[in-house]
């Protein structure tokens, strides 16, 4: 018997890794129960198409080239946003997440700007078309060939079909087909303008949603016109495979080529089967005007949200600031399919249950995917533009939240998101945190969406406030530290003599330096503030909830208790916060050549430690981590421990630069150090704008409240906030793009671009909204 307990209590442990929450799901509505949010540009990744919130999509897409440059390698075919794609620039301009979108993608010179409209009809998600229209910049590139392709594709899962219907010359002049979603449709392509100089198509199997590029290239032949020696590239035409009985196949991929010379036009358009009384075609004219319909209604809510008009910002800042919230609300995608998780009672990974996430995305060309952290920021300017997509955000999230309150930090949810995360990233571990930023989101939407949430979205929160105790609660037992009220990040690796310093990836801040020696004395200030923070905030929606629960109240007070802070994170050598640990300074990375005769290994960067570790402050990382109990407003305004952080902020040696705070003191003996002879250093000196924006939403706070540093933050709060925007944009317009950060000597851009994610916060700091 004891055996037989045992045995289903080890297979009890192991389940609990994938095991959910609750059967009842906060997410109640989804699909063609949200007509209007039904279809959209969900496929985060790719430069421009629409796929519907079902778990399984009929998706579309624009694919393009220009003939005479699509190189033997074939790298010149755009289709997912690629860095090395190297276009000038592309970014949504205007984007409302629900009925239209205004894209501009220019590529060495050539604009393609992609728009579509939604007109709501039927029973299936109603009509949409898309508009691809191709200019070039002083029409430089006119005259020029350009190939569009615009495809039609399903997942083999797909209940339903999907064929090319063919006119009399084989040439394609339209898709149908019929979905359990979707009921049945027709997609038609119309020439705007311009002259068609080739059009060919081609109807196939394609394995996965992660290999259309490759079906294409494929299936690109080389052809003559009648009478003509000019070589044209062209689609295959029908390759549908035989099956084994010698009957055809069904395609589950069409796509349609049209060459034509810069400039030109052509419309897309799709017509759901359902809706019947449609007085007139989203085409041509009407088209026209319903897109300028939209945009007007845009332009004037923007206004009102924002007010950058009436603040005196102009013309070209503010078409800036539309465009960074655009492509942020225009990146949100719908992912759907099962991560890889592990627990301590696993042998190894196993797949979390199959959920769908609709999400913002921290960039659509190198992390096409949730970052639970990131999501957070995203929060504040999604809900200050449209709250019920916010509310919807954080309800998938937190739909992902498993039997022990955890919630994986990163969301690689089908073919496609996979298809871009290395295999070392995939898995992610159930004791593992990451900042439950989504406090900052909930905090912002009680501060400025108090009416509306009181009106329409009580239920919301009343749903989400069982979860969000279960989420807490999980940080607040499996994140504390060996001594009472400290928290310590777990996953560093201190077993590691790889790196100079062990990342905190769970910290959200990677390679930030902490104690050089990981052990269970470690306390960690930012993580001690972040569940301050989150105390405070959940026990403010019990209150709201008339649910009120002094437990959060007093661990609030109990956290945020200046001297109990100061006695464990306050550093009497620097007069700073610090983290606390086994640490030295004295560490570096020494190439290490392996002897002569020795085949085994090659020669390998590792750590060398020069002098024991002892217990102490870690005051050699001054930076971002800190700034904590400032950035989320834990020191009390009287505090002279306050006085000290305004004084150092800014101090150029430190933090302070004309570009933004950087995040790692320039007096840091860890400042610009790589990690490992790969790892360049990423938080350890670079300027990010999520720590950058709570750092003058603090200065702010601080100003408006009584104190002896009240003048001394207004002061830091108008130069920081300037700086940030100045550079942002300044950026911007030098290299078409938003970055992931900026560098702290020259404010030039660095990491990953566009990065709409939490970088598109300089329009809150524009706007003045915290
Ligand atoms: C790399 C390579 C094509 C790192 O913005 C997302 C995260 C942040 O949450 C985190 O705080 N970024 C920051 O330190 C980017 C993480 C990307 C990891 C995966 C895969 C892709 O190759």
């Amino acid at each position: 018997i004891a055996i037989a307990t045992w045995f289903s209590y080890r297979g009890y442990l192991e389940t609990r890794v994938n095991t959910p929450y609750d059967v009842n799901k906060l997410v109640t509505a989804s699909g063609l129960d949200v007509p209007d949010r039904y279809w959209g540009t969900y496929r985060s990744g790719i430069y421009f198409g629409l796929k519907t919130r079902d778990p399984h999509s009929l998706v579309t897409g624009l694919m393009w080239y220009f003939p005479h440059l699509l190189r033997q390698d074939r790298s010149g075919l755009r289709h997912w946003c690629e860095q090395n794609d190297r276009l000038d620039r592309y970014a949504w301009m205007e984007h409302d997440g629900r009925n239209f979108g205004v894209q501009e993608i220019v590529d060495n010179s050539a604009i393609l700007t992609t728009t579509f409209v939604k007109r709501p009809g039927g029973k299936h998600g109603g009509d949409w078309t898309a508009r691809i229209s191709v200019t070039s910049e002083d029409k430089i590139r006119d005259g020029e060939e350009i190939s569009l392709l615009f495809y039609t594709a399903i997942e083999e899962n797909v209940k339903g079909w999907i064929k090319a219907n063919l006119g009399d010359e084989k040439q394609l002049t339209g898709v149908e087909g019929n979905t359990q979603s979707l009921g049945s449709f027709i997609i038609n392509l119309n020439m705007i303008h311009g002259t068609v100089e080739e059009h060919s198509f081609l109807a196939a199997v394609a394995p996965g949603l992660n290999v259309l590029k490759e079906t294409v290239l494929h299936n690109l032949r080389i052809a003559f016109h009648k009478g003509s020696t000019k070589e044209y590239i062209v689609l295959a035409g029908d390759q549908i495979p035989l099956s084994i009985d010698g009957k055809k196949r069904d395609a589950n991929f069409i796509a349609t080529q049209i060459t034509g010379k810069i400039p030109f036009e052509i419309e897309i358009s799709y017509e759901s089967g359902s809706f019947i009384n449609r007085v007139d075609k989203l085409t041509g004219q009407n088209y026209d005007r319903a897109l300028k319909t939209h945009r007007k209604l845009f332009d004037e809510k923007f206004e009102k949200v924002f007010k950058l008009k009436s603040k005196g910002y102009v013309e070209e800042e503010i078409e800036f600031a539309k465009m960074v919230l655009s492509n942020m609300i225009g990146s949100i995608g719908y992912f759907y399919g099962s991560s890889q998780v592990q627990s301590q009672y696993t042998k190894g990974p196993v797949p979390y249950w199959k959920a769908p996430l609709y999400t913002a995305v921290p960039s659509r060309s190198f992390f096409p995917r949730g970052f639970l952290w990131d999501e957070g920021f995203h929060g504040l300017l999604i809900s200050a533009w449209d709250l019920e997509i916010e509310l919807d955000i954080i309800n998938h999230w937190f739909d992902l939240m498993n039997v022990e309150g955890w919630i994986p930090r990163e969301m690689i949810l089908g073919q496609e998101a996979l298809a871009k995360v290395p295999e070392e990233f995939v898995t992610q571990v159930n004791t593992n945190a990451n900042p439950p930023t989504f406090f900052l989101t909930l905090h912002f939407i009680l501060k400025h969406k108090q009416e509306e949430v009181l009106e329409k979205h009580f239920q919301f929160f009343d749903n989400l406030y069982p979860r969000l105790q279960t989420w807490f609660n999980w940080f607040n037992t499996t994140q504390t530290g060996d001594i009472p009220s400290t928290y310590r990040w777990r996953g560093r690796d201190g077993t590691t003599n790889k790196e100079l310093n062990p990342k905190t990836l769970t910290s959200g801040l990677d390679d930030y330096p902490r104690a050089s020696h990981p052990n269970i004395d470690e306390r960690h200030v930012d993580l001690r503030c972040w569940i301050a923070f989150a105390a405070h905030i959940i026990h403010q929606i019990g209150e709201m909830l008339n649910q009120p629960n002094n437990k959060y109240y007093e661990t609030y007070q109990y956290l945020s208790d200046n001297s109990l802070l100061n006695k464990l994170h306050w550093s009497p050598n620097t007069q700073t916060y610090a983290d606390f640990g086994l640490h030295t300074d004295k560490v570096l990375l020494r190439k290490v050549t392996p002897p002569p005769k020795s085949h085994a290994q090659p020669s390998e960067t590792v750590r060398i430690v020069m002098e024991d570790p002892t217990l102490k402050y870690v005051d050699s990382s001054f930076g971002y981590v800190s700034l904590f109990p400032f950035i989320l407003q834990i020191i009390n305004p009287d505090s002279p421990q306050l006085g000290k952080v305004l004084q150092d902020l800014t101090n150029p040696d430190l933090l302070w630069t004309k570009h933004g705070l950087r995040s790692l003191a320039k007096i840091s003996p860890f400042y610009m150090k790589y990690n490992t002879e790969h790892d360049a250093p990423y938080w350890r000196g670079a300027i990010w704008m999520n720590l950058n924006y709570l750092t003058v939403r603090a200065t702010h706070y601080y100003s408006n409240i009584d104190g002896p540093y009240k003048e001394e933050a207004k002061k830091i709060y108008q130069n920081l906030r300037k700086n940030l925007i100045q550079n942002v944009f300044k950026q911007y317009k030098k290299t078409g793009y938003v970055w992931e950060n900026y560098g702290d000597v020259h404010g030039e851009p660095k990491g990953s671009h566009p990065f709409t994610g939490w970088t598109s916060l300089v329009l809150l700091l524009m706007a003045e909204i915290y």
